[in-house]
């Protein structure tokens, strides 16, 4: 490409910073075909967007000017000679026209023969911004989260003095054509790993939200080649970002057929851990991770899905899962009576209550042979019982009422509610609800295949 013809080049200052590089994305709307030129150094701050937007902006590197001719020179950002040298010492010859956008003030050494466009304007891309809403030049959603970084970063957030009523009227003109405010304020506070602001943008770029059971879910699929370092923070700073309840991050790596799922969660009842263990994985209640081998990603974000519609239940208690119809006998009742009732239910056991209806003891069918032995069948129950009943509230949670069932080995448990019976719950309804729970997660796991977790 050597001494080829330009027909414009558009610069800001050396080292450009955000602002820089705001006013460059809209110059270039203003001035289609010309070189978007990146200086030697770029300001650290900046330097994730320009990573980001590299391919977007078609970043020219300065060193690509040696030798060429320029007709026309935009310069924005500045407007002094000794910053933008680095441009001019490379062509073959000064450019034939020279216009600058730029809202420092003048001075001393500016550039000479050069056409100003200026204003006291809080950032030079509030210039530009300026222009492009009187051309009403359509923007791209990418220009105008570059600008709107621009502009937030020269004004402080709109808290320095500098900033003009134009600003808030450009950054409004921005947010319209699409800009986007959670990678603004990424932008301004660069993350420091090489990569990481890629991956950043590629994770908010694929973010969906679901709404199950009452619960915010964001989910985000990302295929890469292979692993990389530290993906960890960067799926926390999303989390950290969009605030929903839980968060789980799925990453499909190609190159290893594997799947790595992270997750984060800030609501009580969401039991990561739990979840997760189902994919293979593990960790804790709101932070957990998996990785699924064999099973393609797309597959493993659909089953993730579907677990979550299928187990994010919310939070069951005693009332939820105890029977109401509960068959008791009163005291008095003889054994033989009560051996005679239980068989008919097909009973273990079951609750005595008093002339009052409130429950006085418990009788099971061990305690019915104790009396067939000492051959008192015709004594009451009340001379056979269990005084010592352990009972629980309707409001008792699953972990509580297994919690008693085998602290205390007991096969039934009466749920009492101001001293009424209102229910019972057996360690059989119990287990039962833990194997649904386990052949929910196995029917998962089968589905991921033999392969999902050597
Ligand atoms: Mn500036």
């Amino acid at each position: 490409m050597s001494n080829s013809r330009i027909p414009g080049i558009v610069v800001g200052h050396s080292n450009m910073d955000l602002d820089c590089l705001g006013a460059m994305a809209l110059a270039r709307r203003l001035f289609p075909g010309y070189w978007a030129v990146q200086s030697r150094q770029v300001h650290p701050p900046a330097r994730p967007l320009v990573t980001l937007y590299r391919v977007h902006l078609d970043l020219v590197p300065s060193k690509e000017l040696k030798g060429q001719t320029v007709d026309h020179l935009v310069v924005v950002d500045t407007r002094s000679l000794d910053r933008v040298k680095e441009y001019l010492d490379l062509l073959a010859a000064p450019p034939s026209r020279i216009d600058v956008f730029d809202h420092h003030p003048p001075g001393p050494r500016d550039i000479p023969g050069a056409r100003v466009h200026d204003g006291a304007f809080g950032s030079a891309t509030t210039l530009l911004g300026t222009l492009l809403m009187e051309a009403n030049v359509p923007l791209h959603p990418d220009d105008a989260t570059i600008a709107l970084t621009g502009i937030y970063a020269d004004t402080g957030s709109f808290t320095y003095s500098n900033v003009t009523e134009a600003d808030f009227r450009v950054a409004a003109y921005l947010l319209g054509a699409g800009a986007s405010l959670s990678l603004v304020r990424t932008f301004l506070a660069p993350l420091r790993e090489r990569g990481h602001g890629a991956l950043l943008r590629r994770l908010m770029e694929n973010l969906s939200t679901r709404h199950i059971r009452g619960n915010s879910i964001l989910f985000s699929y990302l295929e890469l080649e292979e692993p990389i370092q530290g993906i960890s923070p960067v799926v926390e700073k999303v989390f950290e970002t969009e605030q929903p309840d839980a968060y789980f991050a799925v990453f499909w790596f190609r190159n290893q057929r594997s799947t790595l799922i992270i997750a984060r969660n800030r609501k009580e009842g969401i039991e990561l851990d739990r979840i997760l263990a189902v994919f293979g994985g593990g960790g804790h209640t709101k932070a957990a991770s998996a990785t699924v081998k064999g099973t393609e990603g797309r597959e493993v974000l659909r089953a993730l899905m579907e677990f979550l519609e299928r187990s994010l239940a919310p939070a069951l208690s005693a009332r939820d899962i105890m029977t109401r119809n509960v068959t008791v006998v009163s005291e008095e009742t003889s054994l033989l009576e009560t051996a005679l009732l239980l068989e008919r239910m097909n009973f273990t056991g079951c609750p005595v209550v008093g002339n009052g209806g409130a429950l006085t003891g418990f009788v099971t069918l061990r305690d019915i042979q104790k009396g067939r032995r000492a051959g008192q069948m015709h004594a009451p129950v009340k001379a056979y019982m269990t005084r010592k009943v352990v009972t629980a509230s309707p409001g008792a949670t699953l972990r509580e009422v297994e919690e008693l069932l085998l602290t205390h080995n007991i096969g039934h448990l009466p749920i009492l509610d101001q001293g009424r019976i209102v229910g019972i719950l057996t360690r059989t309804d119990y287990l039962a609800l833990r194997r649904g729970e386990r052949e929910l997660a196995q029917s998962f796991r089968n589905r991921l295949g033999p392969k999902a977790h050597e």
